[in-house]
């Protein structure tokens, strides 16, 4: 954790010394360097295309970012659900595990703004990935990150 807030302040001084990378089409919202898109993919081709991109699904580690981007989205009225870059990584557990997954790394959540019933995967039945939920004013929902039917935007975050 110690090496993270060191990275994050070399990070942060290097914008400083250089100017702000975050450009588009990123955008910079609160302290992060977002591209949200409208295509609607499932959560694993979301999790491959902010990848590919040498970005990750955005990682809201605190409540303050879950918070400054809904109203970033509510201002937008898209009404589209956008993946993020939760995901559960153990089925057996009841209610999962959830991490924020960024560049190969997890960081267990240690909020849960999950809405009413929500998480509700299994094993039986894995929803492994994450909606920014919006028919609820953006709260967390999982939901199935391949089978077809839960198409979505997404939101890819770099430094
Ligand atoms: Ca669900």
């Amino acid at each position: 954790m110690e090496i993270k807030i060191l990275l994050s302040c070399i990070a942060m001084a290097l914008n400083t010394v250089l100017g702000d990378n975050c450009k588009s089409p990123y955008v910079r919202i609160g302290d992060g360097c977002y591209f949200i898109s409208n295509d609607m993919v499932s959560g694993d081709e979301a999790f491959a295309i902010c990848a590919k991109r040498g970005a990750y699904l955005a990682n809201f580690e605190t409540l303050e970012e879950a918070m400054i981007m809904k109203a970033e989205l509510t201002q937008k009225k898209s009404g589209k659900h956008y993946y993020v870059g939760g995901r559960n990584i153990n089925r057996y557990i009841p209610g999962g595990d959830w991490r924020w997954i960024k560049n190969g790394q997890m960081t267990k959540m240690t909020y849960y703004a999950f809405g009413g019933g929500e998480p509700n995967g299994s094993n039986a039945s894995p929803q492994d990935c994450m909606f920014f939920y919006a028919a609820e004013r953006y709260i967390f929902h999982n939901v199935f990150c391949d089978n077809g039917s839960y198409r979505g935007g997404y939101i890819c975050e770099k430094y």
